[in-house]
């Protein structure tokens, strides 16, 4: 068997790249309440791969419990959080290494897998007290979530034009669908090495994902040029960030955005993401009614299934889509 230690902070490499878009601080911001709000999402996620949305409809109150509950439970001991964890890999509780291959960040973190619309059973001995009212808040949460992804995944297709309202949609609402919902915590760093990695730089390989912070900050996005753009936090709305599957299925309309999160020295950052990903077989191929005429597909047909096993198979900021494009 191998034990692997925690890595110590000399362990955790500093951000690749720090080359910063000077005061650009906008992100944009797209209220769902509005009309015009379809064509701003499509704007978005062909240019950027990212936005933030707010009138979303998600109750605060709920947000507030979630986050009530991640906090208590990561204030618990070091020893008791280590008992936490699921019989299947990568789920449960991890401290500082992300992924199978080598990866580490200035964090600790709670993975949940979800089953049927409910995060599946994790063991958590040290938190039975707290459990039953986590485990509600944490399945309101994902409730809210898939609604939200699909009305995201529904005003996309409209936006593209797409017949089938629910092309999109359908497959993060279909019961075999592919979730996890992430809680990371990322502790002050006293003896902070700036630009020290908090999450190191990555694209996400589902769909969408929906990200949620308190008020620290840490949160940065990759420009088109390589640049990166600082996130101010946001605990209103949800910053939505397009995966690699979506520009798979846009035939590359929509690109996927690397993301990272920098550790902070003074404040304690906590954030709630929601990955939609599709059923394990579904394939991942462009949607026919966006393919103009004689337009080919720039990728090898595979499933979810076959890209999440070559994902779990490489490193965070690999570029995971580059083995699935046509030559
Ligand atoms: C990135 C997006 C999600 O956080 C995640 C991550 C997963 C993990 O932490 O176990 C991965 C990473 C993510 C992509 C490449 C592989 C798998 C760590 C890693 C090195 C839960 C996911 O689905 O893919």
């Amino acid at each position: 068997m191998v034990v692997l230690t925690t890595p110590s902070i000399d362990q955790i490499p500093l951000l690749k790249s720090t080359k910063q878009v000077p005061h650009f601080t906008y992100v944009p911001t797209i209220d769902l309440s509005k009309p015009e709000s379809t064509l701003s999402i499509v704007n978005a996620c062909k240019s950027l791969g990212f936005f933030k949305v707010k009138n979303h409809g998600v109750d605060m109150e709920l947000i507030e419990r979630l986050e009530d509950g991640a906090r208590e439970f990561f204030s618990l001991a070091q020893y008791e959080k280590e008992i936490c964890g699921s019989t299947k890999a990568p789920f449960g509780y991890g401290n500082k290494r992300i992924g199978p291959n080598g990866d580490v960040g200035w964090l600790e973190y709670l993975l949940f897998a979800i089953k049927n619309g409910a995060v599946d059973h994790v063991s958590m001995p040290s938190f039975q007290a707290s459990y039953n009212v986590f485990c509600s808040a944490l399945n309101e949460y994902i409730s809210a979530m898939r609604n939200l992804a699909s009305q995201l995944l529904q005003q996309i297709a409209k936006g593209l034009l797409i017949a089938s309202g629910d092309a999109l949609s359908s497959l993060i609402t279909n019961e075999n669908s592919d979730q996890i919902l992430r809680l990371n915590h990322y502790p002050p760093c006293p003896r902070l090495k700036s630009g020290l990695t908090g999450f190191g730089e990555h694209t996400d390989p589902q769909l969408i994902s929906i990200l949620r912070s308190n008020s620290v900050g840490g949160l940065q996005f990759a420009l088109r040029d390589g640049r990166w753009i600082s996130a101010p936090p946001d605990p209103n709305s949800f910053f939505v960030i397009v995966g690699d599957s979506l520009q798979v299925l846009t035939n590359g309309r929509f690109k996927s955005v690397r993301h990272r999160v920098v550790a902070q020295e003074h404040k304690s950052r906590l954030s709630m993401i929601y990955f939609a990903g599709p059923p394990v077989s579904q394939r991942i191929t462009p949607l026919p009614e966006l393919m103009q005429d004689g337009e080919e597909s720039m990728y090898r047909e595979f499933t979810w299934g076959e890209y999440k096993r070559a994902a779990y198979k490489t490193r965070l900021a690999d570029y995971r889509l580059g083995h699935f494009e046509k030559e």
